[in-house]
C-alpha cells in the first residue's frame, strides 16, 4: 500500500491553490501564505483575523473560530492570497457578531467545558484531539443558527479533529469506488 505523505490535505490544498492562482493571476505578482504553517515559521499569517479583515466571516474571539454568514463554522481556511494589484470596488468589511445572547451563554458553556481537559495536557493540540467530539459539539451548537448542510460529514469531522490518515484512505477509497474526485 502506498505511504502517505505527512499532511495529505495540506499538501492538496496547496497544490491546487497554486495552480489557480497561477492561472487566474497571469502577469500579476501574487504573494500566496498557507494556514498550515505554524506560529513562529516564516510566512506565518494569522489566517482568522485575515479572514476577519477581508469580511469573509466574523472572528469569534470567544469560540477562537471563524463564523461564516451561510456556512457558519463549518469552513477551513487554507490560504490567504495577496496580489500586487488596485484593490476592486467590492472591498470587504469586517462583518458583525451574528450569535444571540441566549445561544452566547450557552456556547461559552460549551466552551469553557471543552476547555477543560485542555488545560490538563501539556499541549493544547492533544487536548483538542483526545476531546474532539467535545469540541466538535460546541462547532456544531455555534452552526446551528446558519444554513443547515454546511456541517462536515462524519469522515471528514474525523479526520480534521484526528488526523488520522487511515480514515482519509479510507475516504478516497470510497470516492474511488464510487466514481468521484478520488477515482
Ligand atoms: C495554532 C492553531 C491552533 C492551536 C491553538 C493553540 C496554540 N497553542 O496556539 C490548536 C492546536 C489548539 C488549535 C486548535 C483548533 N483549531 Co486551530 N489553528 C491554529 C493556527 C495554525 C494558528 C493560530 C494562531 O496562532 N494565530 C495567531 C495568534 C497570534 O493569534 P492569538 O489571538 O494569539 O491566538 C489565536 C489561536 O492561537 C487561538 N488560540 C490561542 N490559544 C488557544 C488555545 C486553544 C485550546 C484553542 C482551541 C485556540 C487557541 O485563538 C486565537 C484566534 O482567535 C490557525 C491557522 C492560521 N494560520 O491562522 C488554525 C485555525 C485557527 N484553527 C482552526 C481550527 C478549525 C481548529 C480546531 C477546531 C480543529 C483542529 N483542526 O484542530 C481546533 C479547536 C479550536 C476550536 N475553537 O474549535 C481553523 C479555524 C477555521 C474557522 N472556521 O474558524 C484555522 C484557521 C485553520 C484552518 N485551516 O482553517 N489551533
Amino acid at each position: 500500500m502506498e505511504a502517505l505523505a505527512e499532511a495529505p490535505l495540506d499538501d492538496y490544498a496547496r497544490e491546487v491553490i497554486l495552480r489557480a492562482v497561477a492561472q487566474a493571476c497571469q502577469g500579476c505578482r501574487a504573494d500566496v501564505r498557507f494556514s498550515c504553517t505554524r506560529p513562529g515559521a516564516e510566512g506565518f499569517v494569522d489566517l482568522l483575523r485575515a479572514a476577519n479583515c477581508a469580511g469573509l466571516a466574523y472572528l469569534d474571539n470567544d469560540l477562537h473560530l471563524c463564523l461564516h454568514p451561510t456556512f457558519g463554522p463549518w469552513i477551513g481556511l487554507r490560504a490567504v492570497v495577496v496580489l500586487d494589484a488596485p484593490a476592486g470596488p467590492d472591498v470587504g468589511r469586517p462583518l458583525s457578531d451574528p450569535i444571540p445572547a441566549k445561544l452566547r451563554m450557552q456556547l461559552q458553556a460549551a466552551m469553557a467545558e471543552a476547555m477543560e481537559e485542555v488545560h490538563k495536557q501539556a499541549e493544547a493540540r492533544e487536548g483538542v484531539r483526545s476531546n474532539w467530539e467535545v469540541w466538535a459539539a460546541m462547532r456544531r451548537l455555534a452552526g446551528s443558527m446558519f444554513a443547515p448542510g454546511a456541517e462536515y460529514c462524519p469522515g471528514q469531522m474525523a479526520y480534521h479533529y484526528t488526523s488520522d490518515k487511515g480514515l482519509l484512505r479510507e475516504a478516497v477509497r470510497q470516492a474511488a469506488e464510487a466514481g468521484g474526485p478520488g477515482a
